[in-house]
């Protein structure tokens, strides 16, 4: 899991917050870890030090960052020209300088430079034109133009469509059908038809289905006990289906689930940016570190 530590950092420090435990680390040794992942040519991060820059390690940087209120420790413009400077002529982004293209590197743009406040940096309208080509006759999204409706590709686009104000572009009667029909008999959620529920997917198809409106179409007290069943009791980890082994990646995303549905003793997470709405809120209209 070397190559996915930035990420590791962002599920296991989220989850922290969440339950109110952030205080629990040291966050000078976090944020200097963070930057010693950063590549001083450019301004992208790699997912551990001496590793690859990439767009999803560099979102997963700021957003750590963000949760800490150190977001003064980054050049900014460094770093939003990397992310900008992976649009493409058509509006999408690649992941890296490899080229890959998918939607997921669409919404991660996006969040990463809305939190920096430096979406003016991109075309935003070509950028949303691009993801709407991904859009699906079942009224749900794909990794590109014509790629088959997964429910993590519908949280990329719903939430960057949310993000730049554009979710008048979703059919939410037609997707909502297409979401809550996600939901399995044991109360779990799937990613897809004809698949298992994973307690991943309480949070990219409940949040889809609170950004555009139609939660209350699928059974949420059944969803909070599949997800309450993935849980250790003895170490305390969530897994993606119950008796599976834990890790912090469903440990971060069940808990952000059961936030989501106002769980008791949980802060509030925000459906578009994935951070805790109180972290959001200090980006967008407290009284953050960066000017
Ligand atoms: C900041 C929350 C946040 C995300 C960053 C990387 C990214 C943006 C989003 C990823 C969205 C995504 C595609 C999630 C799905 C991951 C997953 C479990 C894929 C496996 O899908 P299937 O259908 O297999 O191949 P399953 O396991 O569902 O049977």
């Amino acid at each position: 899991m070397d190559h996915l530590r930035m990420n590791g950092a962002y599920w296991g420090l989220s989850t922290l917050d969440l339950l109110h435990k952030i205080g629990t680390v040291n966050p000078d040794e976090v944020v200097s870890w963070v930057m010693s992942c950063q590549h001083q040519e450019c301004g992208g991060f790699g997912g551990n030090v001496g590793h690859d820059l990439h767009l999803l390690y560099t979102l997963s940087a700021v957003q750590i960052l963000a949760l800490l209120d150190r977001l003064d420790v980054l050049d900014i413009e460094k770093v939003s020209d990397y992310v900008s400077g992976l649009q493409n002529e058509d509006g999408s982004f690649s992941g890296d300088m490899w080229g890959e293209i998918d939607t997921r590197f669409s919404y991660i743009a996006i969040c990463c430079l809305a939190i920096l406040r430096q979406l003016d940096k991109i075309n935003v309208g070509k950028a949303v034109e691009y993801i709407v080509s991904c859009k699906n006759l079942d009224g749900g999204f794909g990794s590109t133009p014509g790629g088959e409706s997964h429910a993590g590709q519908i949280f990329c686009c719903v939430g960057a469509l949310a993000i730049t104000g554009s979710l008048h572009h979703v059919d939410r009667d037609l997707l909502g059908w297409w979401l809550c029909e996600r939901q399995c008999k044991d109360g779990g959620l799937n990613g897809r038809p004809e698949k298992l529920a994973d307690v991943c997917y309480s949070w990219w198809v409940l949040c889809s289905l609170i950004m555009i409106g139609r939660v209350h179409w699928i059974d949420t007290e059944k969803l909070a006990s599949f997800i309450l069943n993935c849980q250790d009791r003895e170490n305390g980890g969530i897994s993606d289906g119950p008796d599976n082994a834990v890790d912090v990646y469903h440990t971060f995303f069940g808990l952000a689930g059961l936030s989501l549905m106002e769980y008791p003793g949980l802060k509030s997470i925000d459906p578009a940016y994935a951070s805790p709405v109180d972290v959001v809120n200090r980006i967008f209209f407290g009284k953050s570190r960066i000017a």
